[in-house]
């Protein structure tokens, strides 16, 4: 059978209607971007790439060098083709306004370039995270205000991990896609056909080291899987965590399983770990487009009337039925 290539992909995605040619062409500059970027990262210490830039993002957060490198490649790749009115991201405080020089366009692009960077300099995945929105006021310049849109709203998400191969995993709001890309072709090819997260899990993934700061609910889900065979779910459940949350989604989407950065009281200043805008966001889509969930604890993630471009949030996704469990025993 022919290969189904991300273009083609994206092609037959404009006949159905689900997509416009604008955002077919965004979509299809963000996994040339997205390329660029594996080739930097696979290149590792012989490109020169690893270890501090010697600055620090918004966050307050070290930046690595390649975060500065995702971060350029994707807003060279993005900022010229006429279909985007601004870009945000992890890695900048103010959105990015498309250069004067270039027209600009109906969409928003939000991304999280270099994700699990804490990972860079010991080999481990990393992965690209990016959310697509409608720009308020088409061909106009936007500010932080126009991003600040429900997550429900977005038109496409997708994220890719750089892994022991590069996938690029992808929705447009007619369910998962999941790409490889083809080194000797450079292409991105269909190999995961409507991604779905399997229903039965075995698996959790959370950092334990800051068990002592979370709230009652979480602690109480954790301690019933560590429980065990013997405990009240009845069976012996593994637990995951990479530390890049694309591999964490990664796998669950593959495997099942539910993942959490949960609220915690570790700094009172920060209601999670986890961006809403270019990590919850397009995180939650992707999931609940593959039928899971994805919650806060306290409310569906895709739901969220956000009011800071760089508001952090709970995040608890996965197996539908797992992430019911723990937002109800937030209820009680
Ligand atoms: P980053 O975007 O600065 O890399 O931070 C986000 C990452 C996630 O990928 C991951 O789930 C989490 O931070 C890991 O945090 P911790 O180091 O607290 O386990
Ligand atoms: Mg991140």
């Amino acid at each position: 059978m022919a290969r189904i290539t991300l273009t083609r992909y994206l092609i037959e995605q404009q006949r159905k209607q689900n997509i416009t040619a604008d955002r077919r062409l965004l979509i299809e500059v963000v996994a040339r971007a997205i390329k660029s970027i594996s080739v930097a990262v696979s290149r590792g210490a012989i490109a020169g790439v690893l270890g501090e830039a010697g600055s620090d993002n918004v966050q307050g957060e070290a930046q690595k060098q390649l975060d500065v490198i995702a971060n350029e490649t994707l807003l060279e790749a993005n900022e010229w083709g006429g279909h985007l009115a601004a870009m945000a991201s992890e890695e900048m405080d103010q959105p990015y306004v498309i250069p004067t020089d270039y027209p600009k366009g109906g969409y928003l692009l939000l991304f999280d370039p270099l994700d699990g960077s804490s990972n860079i300099d010991v080999n481990i995945s990393v992965g690209t995270i990016f959310s697509v929105l409608r720009a308020p006021d088409s061909g106009a310049a936007a500010d932080e205000k126009s991003f600040l849109q429900a997550g429900r709203t977005q038109l496409a998400a997708g994220y890719a991990v750089y892994g022991p191969a590069t996938m690029l995993v992808l929705t447009v709001g007619d369910g998962v896609q999941g790409f490889t890309l083809d080194r000797e072709t450079g292409g991105f090819v269909l190999t995961h056909a409507d991604m779905r997260v399997p229903e039965e899990t075995r698996e959790y993934s959370i950092n334990a080291s800051n068990r002592r700061f979370w709230e009652a609910p979480v602690q109480r889900y954790i301690e019933e899987l560590e429980a065990g065979k013997s405990g009240p779910r009845g069976k012996d459940y593994n637990m995951r965590w990479v530390a890049s949350m694309v591999a964490d989604v990664h796998r669950i989407l593959t495997r099942g399983g539910v993942f959490m950065y949960p609220k915690d009281n570790k700094d009172p200043g920060k209601a999670g770990k986890l961006r809403l805008m270019y990590e919850a966001n397009p995180m939650a889509m992707i999931i609940e487009q593959a039928g899971g969930a994805a919650t806060t604890g306290r409310e569906r993630i895709l739901d969220i009337e956000p009011d800071k471009l760089h508001q952090r949030v709970p995040v608890i996704l996965g197996s539908r039925a797992e992430v019911e469990r723990v937002t109800a025993y937030h209820k009680v």
